[in-house]
């Protein structure tokens, strides 16, 4: 994959990886500054200030484009997603100006990163919250840049919408936990697994997750009740990606989405809430997948399965939604 250490993108980082009985492990996201809105952590939210870099098939960087959308934020962050194939870190054909311009038809992320940080070692991900007024790189988590866009940004964003209102934090928190583990990241530690007992373990926690949220979603229309929170977007992420992606070349081979009747009416209801399929890029999701090298050398892109059956109709209006 390759990351940079010591200021120079290296390609070959097995050693500064660190895999722990072949099971994959995240590392945890290292710039984690804040956006307020009343500017007391330095970094004031400002319309046309902040910048996210991001990619069609991450699922972490799709958290922060729904939230800027669905906050109606789309005036206030620009947005710009890689639309070249990586040869180092994530490409894009336009920069953002300074010294994030393309070299040789490029912007490469790496170049972001040395900029704020000339020393830096580290992985260069995606989601990137980049602060055009400072220069400098402010947060590359997307748990947290999310949280941002829900609150700090209300002074131009939708504030009749809160996705992890007050009273609800124990349980989207609770949930959020449950879903990261297993799912979210519970697909990679299946489709990075090294050894078959990894891979074995992580495939049995991914199914008895969805197991147990498609009983919870028999009768909740939302992971936290009657109300759609942070909670069912972070979830989101992971089950429109399933079927194209993480059945074949993560092997979650058990079951499909559409197998599951909660689950694949409630993706449906989520997929259809407006704005939502537009920025929900099936084929840019199965283009960056099949072509992680790691998991899958040739390259090729599978030509199915065909239609998921996101616009179909759902059946979730049988259960109370909040006013
Ligand atoms: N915890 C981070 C994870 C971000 C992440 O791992 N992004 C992946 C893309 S799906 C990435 O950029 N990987 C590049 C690398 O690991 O070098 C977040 O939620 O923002």
């Amino acid at each position: 994959m390759g990351m940079v250490i010591d200021g120079k993108w290296i390609d070959d980082d097995e050693k500064f990886r660190n895999p722990e009985g072949g099971a994959f492990v995240r590392p945890d996201s290292i710039f984690r500054d804040w956006v307020t809105a009343d500017g007391s952590s330095g970094f004031k939210a400002e319309p046309g200030r902040y910048h996210l870099f991001l990619a069609p098939n991450c699922p972490w960087a799709h958290r922060t484009q729904l939230f800027r959308r669905l906050k109606g934020l789309e005036d206030v962050i620009s947005v710009t997603l890689s639309d070249i194939p990586r040869v180092t870190s994530w490409a894009y054909t336009e920069g953002i100006g300074r010294d994030l311009e393309p070299i040789d038809g490029k912007f490469e992320l790496h170049q972001a990163y040395i900029s704020a940080v000339p020393d830096y070692s580290g992985r260069v991900t995606v989601p990137t919250l980049w602060d055009k007024k400072e220069w400098t790189l402010v947060n590359n988590e997307s748990a947290d840049i999310i949280r941002m866009l829900n609150t700090e940004f209300n002074e131009w964003g939708d504030t009749s919408l809160d996705f992890y209102p007050e009273d609800l934090r124990p349980e989207i928190d609770r949930i959020n936990e449950i879903i990261y583990a297993n799912v979210n990241n519970g697909v990679y530690r299946t489709g990075f697994a090294k050894s078959q007992e990894a891979y074995e373990t992580g495939f049995n926690n991914l199914f008895n997750c969805l197991d147990d949220m498609d009983d919870l979603l028999g009768d909740r229309r939302y992971l936290c009740g009657d109300r759609v929170t942070e909670a069912d977007w972070r979830f989101y992420v992971t089950l429109v990606r399933f079927d194209a992606a993480y059945y074949g070349n993560f092997k979650c081979n058990r079951q499909h989405i559409y197998e599951y009747h909660n689950l694949s009416n409630y993706l449906r209801e989520l997929y259809q809430t407006p704005g939502i399929a537009e920025i929900t890029d099936i084929e840019g999701i199965k283009n960056g997948y099949y072509r992680i090298g790691a998991v899958n050398p040739s390259g090729i892109v599978p030509i199915g399965p065909g239609d998921l059956h996101l616009t179909d109709a759902h059946d979730r209006d049988r259960l109370p939604k909040a006013a």
